[in-house]
């Protein structure tokens, strides 16, 4: 059984967002496009509160990009986004929610990031995503969404340490590129580590 996993279609993530990703709303269209040919779809959003470790502005002297350790995990200072509550976490009006069937949360620890949908950085707990993918029977996963270099990325290698058989829709996904090549290395990267890399036009043949 497969399921369509929707990473992070979030304000925030999309032009004007507070963490923007380049050509972000490219992607709305190509997902809308797909989802009927799901019988079980799972968006997740990033959840974060107002004090997050990953967030720039609760350190001091510290840059937007710049790296440091945050309880013993390498961690990327980013922008305030997806602040819990606030209109920059709510999933893309343009993305079609009529489908998804459960949401995941990740990200809430102000301890430690979660760019994966199944654990957070130190692969300490787990979303609950799993549980719910064994429960359903799926098998087969197909990741879309924000960002490619990130939480699609993450989520995808973790898919395939949990045995799953992960598809990337890579006309479906954007990346950061905090350095030029960080989309291109991911995709090769997944790719080396199992996963398919398809269009969506692929998937629909
Ligand atoms: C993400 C950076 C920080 C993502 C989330 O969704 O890819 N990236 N938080
Ligand atoms: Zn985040």
């Amino acid at each position: 059984m497969k399921a369509l996993l929707i990473v992070d279609v979030q304000n925030d993530f999309l032009p004007g967002g507070a963490l923007a990703v380049p050509q972000g709303d490219a992607i709305i269209p190509v997902i809308n496009n797909i989802q009927q040919h799901f019988k079980l779809i799972v968006a997740t959003r990033d959840w974060h509160p107002a004090n997050h470790g990953s967030f720039a502005s609760n350190h001091d002297n510290r840059q937007v990009g710049e790296v440091i350790r945050l309880h013993g995990q390498e961690q990327v200072l980013w922008p305030d986004h997806c602040v819990q509550g606030s209109p920059g976490a709510e999933i893309s009006p343009l993305l079609n929610q009529g489908l998804i069937n459960n949401v995941i949360f990740k990200g809430s620890d102000p301890d430690i990031d979660s760019y994966s949908a199944f654990y957070d950085n130190g692969h300490l707990k787990e979303t609950g995503l799993h549980a719910y993918l064994k429960r359903n029977g799926i098998t087969s996963l197909f990741v879309c969404g924000l960002a490619a270099d990130y939480c699609v990325y993450y989520t995808v290698k973790d898919a395939l340490l949990l045995g799953y058989e992960a598809n990337l829709l890579t006309d479906a996904t954007r990346g950061v590129n905090l350095q030029p090549e960080d989309t291109e290395k991911a995709f090769k990267d997944m790719e080396k580590r199992g996963a398919r890399l398809m269009t969506s036009t692929e998937l629909l043949k």
